[in-house]
């Protein structure tokens, strides 16, 4: 595997999810692997779990990490080919791009959507600019419309728990105060269906996702009906994407916060989110604090996603 962007990227999912379940048992079983190379890890966006699960899989696998926040003390990018550069940002991506595939071996990028222009994310243009330009395998660590190395982990810490060979999943949509990106749903809602489990996705009226991510799901408007019988609940917040309003924030109704009165509808199901999570809009604190919360071993797997996802990349070279 040269690039990773998407679940298509690692061909069978279940094979996938065996060899992170392998690495996990023995995660330093293949420093010979990365041993004189480099990972170079470029943020233009913030990160807790991304960067510091990222950064333990490459040193397990022996790697050496250079870690980049685009908006704190490098010089700031223009993004557009053609634009005359007299405004405020220094220097462009094409050089940038080139220059910083001189110094590694991989490169991991993370580039959320800006919502400015719906075409140019969902083109995702910048992680593509890398792959295009860089000259070194990419990885995608959250671009414009997906997250494959969360839903990697999510499905990794399904396949630990469930107790049913097809479990009802529901991903809910639950309100919040920012307009937040589609990535984690696309992804999850997308791996979900691929790892063969029984998906609803519920959310209000307006919320409706990119068919290209969501196809396999039943979409369900009745938060309550979609809980009934669940064995696990993905909260997350999305802003709209449907024309006119993507990107736009319609509804902040904490009507549609997970609580322990609709965790009582479902099948004593599991709490997920891929966190950061704002406690009491999106999830209350008994529900997040619950012995069937996932959150904390969630967040643990993303090491092993990022470790599975760098070893075939290492592998390829
Ligand atoms: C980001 C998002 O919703 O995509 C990152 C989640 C992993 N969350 C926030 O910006 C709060
Ligand atoms: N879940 C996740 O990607 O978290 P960070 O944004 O903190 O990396």
């Amino acid at each position: 595997m040269r690039n990773f962007t998407s679940v298509h990227d690692l061909g069978d999912l279940k094979g996938a999810i065996k060899e992170a379940l392998e690495v996990k048992k023995d995660r330093f079983a293949y420093q010979h692997l990365g041993k004189n190379r480099t990972l170079l890890m470029i943020f233009f966006n913030s990160s807790l779990r991304t960067r510091l699960s990222t950064q333990k899989a490459a040193t397990n696998l022996g790697m050496n990490v250079i870690v980049l926040d685009v908006n704190q003390g490098a010089w700031k990018l223009e993004t557009e080919r053609g634009v005359i550069m007299d405004s405020d940002k220094p220097e462009h991506l094409l050089e940038a791009i080139p220059v910083m595939g001189c110094y590694c071996d991989v490169i991991g990028v993370r580039a959320f959507a800006t919502f400015e222009n719906k075409e140019d994310d969902y083109s995702e243009k910048i992680v593509n600019q890398f792959i295009k330009y860089s000259g070194r395998p990419v990885f995608s660590m959250e671009a414009a419309t997906g997250h494959p190395l969360q839903a990697f982990a999510d499905m990794i810490t399904i396949e630990e728990h469930k107790t049913k060979e097809r479990p009802k999943v529901v991903l809910t949509w639950a309100p919040h105060p920012r307009a937040l990106p589609q990535a984690v749903p696309n992804s999850f809602a997308q791996w979900a269906v691929a790892a063969g489990y029984e998906v609803v996705i519920t959310h209000p009226e307006g919320y409706e996702l990119n068919k290209e991510f969501t196809d396999g799901a039943t979409i369900e408007y009745d938060q309550k009906k979609a809980f009934e019988g669940a064995d696990f609940i993905y909260a997350k917040n999305w802003a709209a994407y449907e024309d006119p309003n993507y990107g736009k924030i319609l509804s902040t109704d904490r009507a549609w916060t997970v609580d322990s009165e609709k965790m009582a509808l479902t099948d004593n199901a599991f709490f997920m989110h891929c966190l950061p999570v704002r406690r009491n809009m999106i999830v209350t604190d008994d529900v997040i604090e619950s012995d069937r919360s996932l959150v904390i071993p969630e967040a643990a797997n993303r090491e092993i996603s990022a470790e599975v996802v760098l070893k075939r990349i290492l592998e390829s070279l």
